[in-house]
């Protein structure tokens, strides 16, 4: 349990750290409305899609080791499950369904990280639920199944806009298989488009495993590799990538011991391949693992983006100091100007022809201290509220864009910026932000440095207790 208990300390920190420091911060700039923590601090999550009777359900089934997914022909489930562990009574062993709540229940429990699928509406409620198995599977993660893609049936029918709402739960999973069925090799338009939309591609490569499942259906391996062959054309097509993704080659026997024998096929390929589940549930119950990946991620990202945004406040109060400075120094310059035209002037053209110089400069100076007052009060005011709007119309000088990352990174803010500044009128406390912005860059440039090294030491780090000598891997509490 050594390593689990590593990547269970590790994701606490990476909670604690994005909790205690970047949330805080997030939320105080409008950057977001709830704790950024708040979609990331639930277990592991596994989404299992692809086409109807592609085998979701029932490779679901043979992972738990129970039939608690209902399986068959043509399309059959169309709810999205989320199936997470739930402890049974001391009595029981057998493997089942412990408890079954709606979508209602989980869309709005705050322990729960679906709050924000609530807006795909009453229809995707209503097709959405959660069962709590006591199977051992579950332990470390919670796996979703979904409704079969259907790559003739529009949005319309199916009442909420499915493409929408994977997404998001692709957003939310740490690890994504997509199931294809020798019958259906080539369909995988909805299960792409929803998945390249929402994934940035860095993130797809990583948290996506294609699984081709029934493999039992081939009626030889030559069939085999014919789908397989059908299956890696389609998907370099839609990847448009060149090499072969790994595909993972599968089936379910409790389903396959259901089908009818047919004298004419030659499955003796199988037993070659059967070693590939078990591949395939170890690469799943990697998902803890991939969380913590997705943390980092997470770090990184928004550690990057708030830190954007609070650069450009910083940039904006910058340039209201350098514009105050300017302008108070024009305005001693010109005050004294006028001190010393006005005493000129009056001097010259008689009402003080005859005073002493101290008192002339003495006038003088009261009338620059005037003018001064003037320029530094209501003349001010109305220009730097030409400073403020004028900023505004051009916030995109207020941050060196040099980058596809940092133009990346300020397209997500740039509006947040208008909105904050726009709302507190350029008035706000800029020794604090600036305080804000050091800490946050600290978060996103160090921690996620710390992360990934962290993470880095993962794979080699073995399943069972450590030596006593053994060296403590790093901890991010004693890096940041
Ligand atoms: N021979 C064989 N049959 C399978 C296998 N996996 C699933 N089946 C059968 O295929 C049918 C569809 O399986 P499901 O698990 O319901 O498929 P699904 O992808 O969940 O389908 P939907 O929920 O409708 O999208 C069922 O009748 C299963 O018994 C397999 O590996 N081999
Ligand atoms: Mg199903």
């Amino acid at each position: 349990m050594h390593r689990d208990n590593y990547i269970n300390s590790l994701r606490n920190e990476l909670l604690a750290m994005v909790g205690n420091q970047l949330s805080p911060t997030a939320m105080r700039y409008g950057y977001s409305d709830v704790p950024l923590e708040t979609n990331i601090k639930w277990r592991p999550l596994v989404l299992v899609l692809g086409n109807y009777s592609s085998g979701k359900s029932a490779l679901i089934n043979e992972f738990l080791g129970a039939d608690i997914q209902i399986t068959g022909q043509a399309p059959t489930d169309d709810s999205f499950t989320v199936i997470t562990h739930g402890d049974p009574p001391p009595s029981e062993e057998r493997v089942q369904t412990l408890e079954e709540r709606d979508g209602k229940f989980l869309l709005n429990d705050p322990e729960y990280p679906f709050e924000m699928l609530k807006k795909h509406g009453q229809s995707f409620s209503a097709h959405f639920r959660l069962k709590k198995v006591n199977s051992p599977f579950l332990k470390t993660l919670a796996i979703i199944d979904t409704p079969g893609m259907l790559d003739s049936i529009t949005e319309r029918d199916r009442g909420y806009n499915y493409q929408e709402v994977v997404g998001d739960l692709a957003q939310l999973a740490d690890l994504i298989l997509v199931l294809f069925d020798p019958h259906k090799a080539g369909t995988v338009r909805e299960a792409h488009i929803s998945l390249r939309d929402t994934l940035p591609s860095r993130t797809f490569e990583d948290r996506v495993l294609f699984v081709l499942n029934r493999i039992d259906e081939c009626t030889s391996l030559t069939d085999l590799i014919r789908v397989y062959g059908t299956l890696c054309w389609n998907l370099s097509q839609i990847t448009g990538r060149k090499d072969i993704p790994m595909i993972h080659l599968t089936y379910s026997p409790r389903a396959a011991e259901n089908m009818e024998p047919e004298n004419n096929r030659d499955t003796s390929y199988l037993p070659h391949l059967e070693n590939q589940r078990d591949r395939l549930k170890q690469s799943v119950l990697e998902a803890p693992r991939h969380r913590l990946d997705h943390l980092a991620t997470f770090v990184e990202t928004h550690g990057e983006r708030l830190s954007h945004l609070l650069e450009a406040l910083v940039g904006y109060r910058k340039g209201l100091r350098r514009f105050r400075w300017r302008y108070s120094l024009l305005s001693i310059l010109l005050s004294l100007v006028c001190g010393g035209a006005v005493v000129g002037g009056l001097t010259a053209y008689g009402p003080l022809a005859g005073f002493d110089m101290p008192m002339l400069v003495g006038i003088g100076a009261g009338i620059a201290s005037l003018v001064l007052l003037l320029l530094m009060t209501v003349f001010m005011k109305f220009f730097a509220g030409r400073y403020h709007r004028k900023t505004l119309k051009r916030l995109d000088q207020l941050t060196p864009l040099e980058n596809q990352n940092r133009r990346d990174s300020w397209q997500a803010v740039r509006d947040l910026v208008f909105t904050y500044l726009q709302k507190t009128e350029g008035k706000f406390p800029g020794k604090e932000v600036k305080g804000d912005y050091l800490e946050t860059v600290k978060v996103y440039e160090k921690g996620a440095k710390e992360i990934r090294e962290a993470l880095s030491g993962l794979p080699s780090m073995l399943n069972d207790a450590p030596s006593p000598d053994a060296p403590h891997p790093p901890t991010l509490k004693q890096v940041i």
